[in-house]
């Protein structure tokens, strides 16, 4: 008895695991590819307003913040809002392909997430923009 209901407890928690990762791809197979184009920059100089926190002046600082594993971020040119990025496959962050790119205009493909206040893009691919 006591066997038969622990039994029926790990299939059903078996299942709910099962059920959370199809919605999970769900969820990332609903969201629209998108582009945007704007500034890569540190994010902690530019929300703190440091060094002049972006732009050509604020290069050398961007490069320094983004290698040591600040958060990297794209200020984008339309909106003024700031992205975080990630990308999409691996457990890496996006600083070590973003560096190159610090303090200049990038277009990042992928999917946005809106959630918890915060602005999150999931690159596939990144290319310079003007
Ligand atoms: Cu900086």
């Amino acid at each position: 008895m006591k066997k038969s209901k622990l039994l029926i407890i790990a299939l059903l928690s078996v299942v709910s695991v099962l059920a959370a990762s199809a919605q999970g791809k769900k969820a990332m197979k609903e969201m629209k590819e998108v582009t945007i184009i704007g500034e890569v920059i540190d994010q902690k100089c530019y929300l703190t307003g440091m060094n002049g926190a972006r732009g050509e002046e604020h290069k050398e600082c961007a490069i320094m913040c983004i290698k040591g594993g600040l958060p990297v971020g794209v200020l984008e040119d339309k909106t003024d809002k700031v992205y975080t990025v990630v990308p999409k496959a691996g457990m890496k962050g996006a600083n070590e392909e973003l560096v190159q790119y610090a303090a200049e205009k990038v277009k990042l493909t992928g999917m946005v997430v809106q959630k918890g206040g915060q602005n999150l893009l999931v690159y596939t691919k990144v290319e310079p923009a003007k």
